[in-house]
């Protein structure tokens, strides 16, 4: 009895138009990139529609909220998995959140593309993760070159980091490397908290260390405020942050004191290919700006989705998979082929790690207290 009841759960059919779950922050400080993604994400469903979706069928995207916190992103996993029965997600957005929801996709059988988790060890979570968000290994030490070529004269380096989350613990790593492998002194190391607000103590260390450079790895709300709090104590060196700076929503938090922040990006809307120009088009069209990269990534994601469907669907329409089937099946096609994406062309290796070409690095100049820009500088 028990058996045959497993047995009927698992032979369900795909329902059309095909749903591909988007779990990423809606609520929380994280959504000062969740946002983004889920700007990014709808521009995908919109253009893949508009393009007759998956040979005819349309794809429909299911927003689960998977807020700041590991039970959210876990919550929001089991929803998609369980009730609105996606074919894949997309999300989450954190890397201390993967570490927690990912492992349910595992077990469970769904493909997950990463739009955003950037630590080290994402795709070997298991056979089902794979990421389009190049890792800080490959991005993090650009903007640090970058640094020294605005200042050669730079030799202390202070490196602050949030040591409750999983992908700043992961990047300061890399930066701390890459300070040392570039002859530069690591002056002090500072640790905070995500959630923290007040970074005096952090700050004045920095300042009694001397330091002519500060690299900064921690999340938005907080990392803004960290930048605000290093000027208003009169720190005037350049400043060095990482993937969690990589946002105008940071904007608001530190204002003019932003200004002449470096951030490494996998993604810039200058990128030549045909593919990034329509991208970036359509997204101006839509949104009355530039696309920031953790909407390209999301757009990526749902991209590498409905590409790699598409190949499943020629061989056999996808109404006619079982769902557990179908996701085994788009797991494989999705590590097999090869994506034209606003990244540039995408691969992935067997893990999952994404095989991207191009990065850069912008530099923030801000107009007014609340207003400004990545200004690309490589
Ligand atoms: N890239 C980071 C992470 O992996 C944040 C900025 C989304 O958690």
């Amino acid at each position: 009895m028990i058996g045959a009841a497993l047995g009927a759960a698992s032979a369900q059919k795909v329902e059309t138009p095909v749903a591909i779950g988007i779990a990423v922050a809606q609520t929380s400080n994280v959504a000062l990139f969740g946002q983004e993604q889920v700007a990014g994400a709808k521009l995908a469903e919109k253009l893949i529609n508009a393009r007759g979706g998956i040979g005819g069928t349309p794809i429909r995207l299911v927003y689960q909220d998977a807020a700041g916190d590991e039970n959210s992103a876990i919550n929001a996993f089991q929803n998609l998995i369980t009730k609105e029965r996606v074919v894949g997600i997309v999300g989450p957005t954190l890397s201390q959140q993967a570490f927690a929801a990912d492992p349910i996709a595992e077990r469970a059988r769904i493909p997950v593309l990463g739009p955003s988790n950037t630590a080290k060890g994402i795709p070997q979570i298991g056979n089902y993760i794979a990421r389009v968000s190049a890792p800080v290994t490959v991005i993090a030490p650009a903007a640090l070159k970058q640094a020294l070529k605005i200042d050669p004269k730079i030799k202390r380096v202070a490196v602050m980091y949030a040591q409750n989350d999983a992908f700043s613990v992961s990047e300061t790593g890399i930066f701390q490397d890459t300070i040392k492998a570039q002859g530069l002194t690591v002056a002090t190391v500072q640790k905070s908290q995500t959630t923290d607000t007040d970074f005096t103590t952090q700050v004045t260390a920095v300042l009694n260390a001397k330091a002519d450079l500060v690299v900064i790895s921690a999340l938005a709300a907080d990392g803004g405020n960290i930048i605000k709090q290093l000027r208003q104590l009169s720190y005037k060196g350049l400043i060095v942050g990482g993937n969690g700076f990589n946002t105008t929503n940071l904007f608001p938090v530190c204002q003019k004191d932003c200004d002449g922040l470096l951030v490494a990006q996998a993604y810039s809307p200058l990128q030549s290919s045909a593919t990034n120009q329509v991208f970036v088009k359509e997204y101006r069209a839509l949104y009355k700006k530039d696309p920031p990269q953790f909407a390209a990534q999301a757009y990526a994601g749902v991209q590498v989705f409905a590409d790699a469907l598409r190949v499943i669907d020629r061989k056999k329409k996808l109404a006619q998979w079982d769902l557990g089937d179908l996701r085994t099946e788009l797991n494989k096609q999705i590590l097999a082929g090869k994506y034209n994406t606003p990244l540039g062309e995408l691969r992935f290796d067997k893990e999952g790690e994404i095989n991207q070409k191009e990065f850069f690095v912008a530099q923030v100049k801000m107009k007014d207290a609340k207003n400004g820009s990545f200004v690309f500088v490589k």
